[in-house]
């Protein structure tokens, strides 16, 4: 999954994509360099970020949705407002990417599921503003497992099909650098949500992350720059792939389209079977596909400022 971020303020690329024309190129880039799906998201989220209003964002992803559509690029929508997602979908988005898992718009769960796309739930405990003080764990993975359990009890409750949606532990959202490595070291205990029966497909958004970037430090210790987290970001992905993540969300997509194939002929040759989007018989388990024409997005039938 490639990222246009369509806002002034992303932590890595703000203003880099900001405004139609520079989003739309950018999307068809990301698709030839090989991502599956490009994900338009309008709305900042980096730690300490202000909310903007519905029309500004949908003022930002509208055109951008639009032209990437009528190119014929799988778009995602990544936003946390009902109204937001709907107006994507009626321009061709083909799924809904939303990082507070439903909480922050009571109305989006009722959405996807009238809609029957795909719904990517990421576990969330409160906007910017607050984040990174809600970053306090016990028990990281049990907790986000938990957590996001009963978001999934919501969104089913609302009507969302379990075999459309997508976990995400939040990587960066409510998490410092170690509640990070401690949630990529246990994607099989977000997956089956800490022991259930059902094991869901897992997308995870490392890429650029802060926690990266001060693994990586100047010898001043200066963390590493954004864009100097890229090839972090691939090793991430390699790793996480291999372990049977369904997805990664990334800025810069070659090497990680390179990592994404290198994991799925790696466990392929270890017997585990692929979780790649598009693969025939991917781990941890079902997942959704695309509605429409383009590549299945996430695996096809029943198979596979943060920090
Ligand atoms: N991270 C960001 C934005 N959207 N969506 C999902 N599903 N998972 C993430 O980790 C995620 C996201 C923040 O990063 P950005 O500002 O670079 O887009």
């Amino acid at each position: 999954m490639g990222v246009v971020n369509v806002t002034p303020d992303s932590f890595s690329d703000g203003g880099q994509w900001f405004g139609p024309e520079a989003g739309i190129k950018h999307g068809l880039d990301l698709q030839a360099a090989g991502a599956d799906i490009v994900d338009v998201g309008g709305e900042s989220t980096r730690p300490g970020a202000q909310r903007i209003t519905a029309a500004e964002e949908l003022g930002r992803v509208g055109p951008v949705i639009r032209g990437l559509v009528a190119a014929g690029v799988p778009v995602s929508v990544d936003t946390m407002r009902a109204e937001v997602a709907e107006r994507a979908l009626e321009a061709g988005a083909r799924l809904v990417n939303d990082v507070s898992g439903g909480l922050a718009d009571p109305q989006m769960p009722q959405l996807v599921a009238a809609a029957g796309v795909p719904y990517v739930v990421m576990h969330w405990r409160g906007h910017s503003h607050s984040m990174d003080s809600r970053a306090v764990y016990q028990d990281v993975v049990a907790e986000v497992s938990e957590e996001l359990c009963r978001r999934v009890d919501v969104v089913t409750q609302a009507g969302v099909d379990p075999a459309m949606i997508v976990l995400d532990p939040g990587l960066g959202f409510a998490k410092r650098a170690e509640h990070n490595w401690a949630l990529l070291t246990h994607l099989d205990e977000v997956s089956s949500l800490g022991g259930r029966a059902r094991r869901f497909p897992v997308l995870i958004g490392a890429s650029r992350k802060r926690f990266l970037g001060r693994l990586l430090p100047a010898p001043d210790g200066t963390p590493r720059p954004f864009a100097g987290s890229d090839d972090a970001t691939v090793s991430v992905t390699a790793l996480a792939a291999a372990a049977g993540a369904w997805c990664a969300r990334v800025h810069r997509v070659p090497g990680n389209a390179d990592a994404v194939r290198v994991a799925e002929a790696w466990r392929q040759a270890a017997g585990a079977g692929s979780s790649v989007p598009g693969a025939s018989s991917p781990a941890p388990g079902p997942g959704p596909s695309v509605p429409g024409p383009g590549p299945s997005v996430p695996g096809a039938s029943p198979a596979g400022e943060a920090e």
